[in-house]
Order: structure tokens, then sequence, then C-alpha cells
């Protein structure tokens, strides 16, 4: 499935005819998080999402996007002890934060949607993980709604830059070269990406800026197609880091999920979480509320 065509000078979205998750009767809560951007070396935002992951009593936490800074291929599982503690032989990154999810999804279910920075997380490690692989986007059919989920990225259209390169790396032609390369290949590759993602950031003319620094957000229009085609009145996305809730007129919202970032000062990092209207006061619908990390 391709939602976005990019020629030489024009770029079409087409809204997609989303997959739909049926939320089981029972779930009350459920909670969304993306853009954690996790790396070996950053300890404070992985333990608070560790600690987040353990703290929630959510019935299904979703992981909408970029939960890892880079992903070059599930064969980082192999990969022992982290790059920033050569003298550690414990295990490595990936395996650290599959451990995590996995004690999670004993508890509860937990789901996966790619970002543009872990598209190429795989089903080898959501196996490890215990976590099901999503499609973007994908409406959840949760408290009597549909809810749409995207990471937000293929909606940000006059990014057009990055919308040349996301159709090339979603390309599954693409993606089989490069994940045939050697694994030391593909990292120093990542390395490079990463590289002119913050370059890119700096042009921004910010000190230490960030994804919330450059000016992308959503195409409204599109966002609007993609809900009509959704028949959802709502949705849930990340990728912008600039967490706010937008009414988009006709009945239409999109809710921001925020970044993650533990060492910044404030740090950074909140859980969008919905809870379903009491059965007993007989309406559908759910209450949305954003809580703070540590606040789960
Ligand atoms: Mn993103």
């Amino acid at each position: 499935m391709s939602a976005v065509a990019v020629s030489a000078n024009t770029v079409h979205s087409v809204a997609p005819a989303p997959a739909v998750l049926q939320a089981p009767v029972n779930w009350r809560r459920v909670d969304f998080i993306a853009d954690l951007h996790l790396q070996p070396g950053d300890h404070a935002n992985f333990a608070a999402w560790r600690d987040f992951m353990r703290a929630t009593r959510a019935d299904a936490v979703f992981i909408l996007g970029d939960l890892f800074e880079v992903w070059v291929g599930d064969d980082v599982l192999d990969v022992v002890g982290d790059a920033d503690a050569d003298s550690d032989p414990g295990p490595g990154f990936a395996t650290r934060c599959a451990r995590v999810i996995q004690a999670a999804s004993q508890r509860l279910a937990v789901y996966f949607m790619h970002g543009n920075r872990d598209f190429l997380l795989g089903p080898v490690y959501a196996k490890a993980c215990g976590m099901t692989l999503l499609e973007d986007p994908t409406v959840l059919a949760f408290a009597g709604q549909r809810w749409l989920l995207s990471h937000g990225d293929a909606l940000c259209l006059q990014d057009t830059d990055y919308m040349q390169f996301r159709h090339q790396v979603r390309d599954a032609r693409w993606q089989h070269a490069f994940l045939a390369k050697p694994l030391a290949e593909r990292q120093s590759i990542g390395r490079d990406i990463r590289a002119q993602s913050e370059a890119r950031k700096s042009r921004a003319g910010v000190v230490g800026a960030t994804m919330a620094n450059l000016d992308v957000d959503l195409d409204v229009e599109a966002t609007r197609e993609w809900l009509r085609a959704a028949e959802a009145p709502t949705v849930i996305h990340g990728h912008t880091h600039k967490p706010a809730e937008h009414d988009l007129g006709s009945g239409q919202r999109r809710i921001v999920l925020s970044d993650w970032d533990a060492a910044a000062s404030p740090a950074r990092g909140s859980v969008l979480r919905l809870i379903a209207a009491s059965p007993d006061l007989s309406g559908s619908g759910a209450r949305v509320e954003r809580l703070a990390a540590t606040s789960v």
C-alpha cells in the first residue's frame, strides 16, 4: 500500500483505506506514546520509558512510531553490549528494550506503528517484544468511536525533501537491498542519515534545535481527507513534536503526541490516554487525558 506518490514536481496525497483494529469490549484505558527516540547512551530517556511501561495500568499501549532514534534491521538483536559501554558484555540495547516490551506484553497489549526513524523495525523484533505491528494509518475502534492512528510523517506534504526520501525508503526493493548489506555498513549509513537530520535542524537556527523547531506540520486538507476516508472524527499522531489538540472544523480534530526527552529541562514526555465512558452511563465515547510519563 502506498499512501503517497511523489513525482518530479508534485506531491499527491491519496487518502488510504485504513486497516481497522477492533478493541476488545473489556478495554477501558488505552495509552499512546510516540517519538521516544531511544538510543544507546541516553539512559535517562530509556529509564523514563521503562518505568512507564512497568507502571501503566492501561489495557493497551500504542507506540505510534519513532520509538527508536534509528533502526537498521532486526539483527541488531544480535549485538552484545552497548556502544558507549564496551566493557559491559551484557545484552545490547535492542535486547534490553525488547525485554521491557516483552514484560509489559504479559499484562497488556502492545502495538507498534513505524515512524520515519524506525520504519525498518520488522517482524523478528516485534515477535521478540511480543508486540503487534500496525499499518500506518490504522483505525482503532474503541469506546464506540473510530480513532485514526498515524505516525504523521506521511501527511507532512510540504516537507518535500522528506517526502522524496520517504518514497524511496518505503519501497520494498530499496528495503530489501538495504537489509542485504552487512550490519556495520547499515549502521554507518544510519549515522550519516542522522547527521544530515541534525544538520537540517541546526539550519533551523536554534541551538539544540529539535523537530519541534522545524517548520514542518501536517497538511490540513490532506488530514481532513484521511479522516473522511477513515470515517473517524479524530486522528492521533506524533512526529512533529508539537503536542496540541487542533480543531479542524466539521467535527474533526487532531491530537498531537509529545516527544520524550527525559534529559531536557524541563523533561519532556507525556502519555495520551483514552478512558472509556463508564458503561452504566449508557453513553459511548472516551475521555482524553494527557499525563506526565512519571504520573501514570
Ligand atoms: Mn517522526
